[in-house]
């Protein structure tokens, strides 16, 4: 295990690591600037029930009082749900910062993933990515998420991107990267909220244990950067393409008009989605993660006997 003096590994994490046994690692902006308080708090505390459920050990990622977290108490759960967005929304070019500072703050999908891979955490569950947002041509908004996918050796297992970003133009960077995109069960690009994008992925798998060998012989090539595998959520909870689209369009012009720009970007477009829908993407959101969550603890499980 990689010592850093700025990382704690909870002790069931790190007994966990230090024995090969199945870890995942998980997110914390989806609590804090993801999803509405209590329903964050809810889901996350739900998620690492599905990933022990399924055999493996859950590490929530945060930055508390400086100190880099592999692994979170409820009470440091609860309290990032609680503060919401007044947490601050760490990306890897916050991270000097937030702990030079003694600061809080919530991990995104770029520093979940360096998290991770300091503890030495191979795989990863989450809702949704960050990529390349519509209009990036002019704004250049293109989320440190895919340079992180570029360059740190973790698999992260998503339901695809929303169509707040440029799906297209989001594969073609991941594609110049060097970055698998994996169909979990699917050739096509999930869409988030609905099963479908129109968009193909570069590669199927079928199983938790195909998808253990491919990050298995990656890492055995040497070849630096992640995985990307694109879980679609499950039929029963899928929303109505127009439904979904015509929000996200509202919600798009609605932040160009309001000038919102940067990293308040995306959590301004999920908040607005989530209102605009009446709360029904909410619910897809929390299932689809749950969806994610089982099939990222089920890859942990198989990666384990690959070492
Ligand atoms: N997309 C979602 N839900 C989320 C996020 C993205 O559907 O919660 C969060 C993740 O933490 C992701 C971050 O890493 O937003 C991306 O923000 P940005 O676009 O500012 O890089
Ligand atoms: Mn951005």
């Amino acid at each position: 295990m990689n010592l850093n003096a700025y990382l704690d590994v909870a002790p069931e994490v790190k007994a966990a690591i230090d024995a090969g046994k199945p870890v995942v690692a998980l997110e914390s902006t989806i609590i804090s600037h993801g999803m509405p308080y209590p329903q964050n708090v809810e889901t996350a505390l739900s998620v690492e029930k599905i990933i022990r459920d399924n055999c493996a050990v859950p590490a929530t990622t945060a930055i508390i009082h400086g100190r880099l977290k592999a692994g979170l108490s409820k009470d440091e759960i609860e309290y990032l749900g609680k503060t919401g967005q007044g947490v601050t929304k760490v990306s890897r070019r916050d991270i000097p910062m937030i702990v030079s500072k003694e600061m809080d703050g919530a991990s995104t999908v770029a520093t979940t993933m360096i998290i991770a891979a300091m503890a030495g955490i191979r795989i990863f569950a989450t809702g949704g990515i960050g990529g390349v947002h519509r209009g990036a041509q002019k704004t250049f908004d293109i989320s440190a998420d895919l340079e992180e996918l570029a360059m740190t050796p973790v698999t992260v297992v998503c339901a695809g991107a929303k169509a707040i970003l440029d799906l297209p133009l989001t594969l073609e960077y991941l594609e110049t990267k060097g970055v698998p995109v994996l169909g979990y069960q699917t050739e096509e690009l999930p869409a988030f909220y609905t099963r479908k994008s129109g968009l193909s992925v570069d590669y199927r798998v079928d199983s938790p244990k195909e998808l253990a060998k491919a990050i298995h012989v990656k890492s055995e090539l040497g070849l630096q950067g992640g995985i990307l595998v694109t879980n679609p959520i499950p039929e029963e909870f899928s929303m109505d393409t127009d439904v979904i689209n015509k929000a996200i369009d509202q919600a798009i012009a609605e932040s160009v008009e309001q000038g919102i720009h940067g990293k308040e970007t995306t959590p301004f477009l999920l908040a607005r989605v989530k209102e605009i829908t009446g709360g029904d993407s909410l619910d897809s959101n929390i299932q689809l993660v749950y969806n994610n969550a089982k099939i990222a603890a089920q890859t942990a499980v198989e990666l384990s006997s690959l070492r």
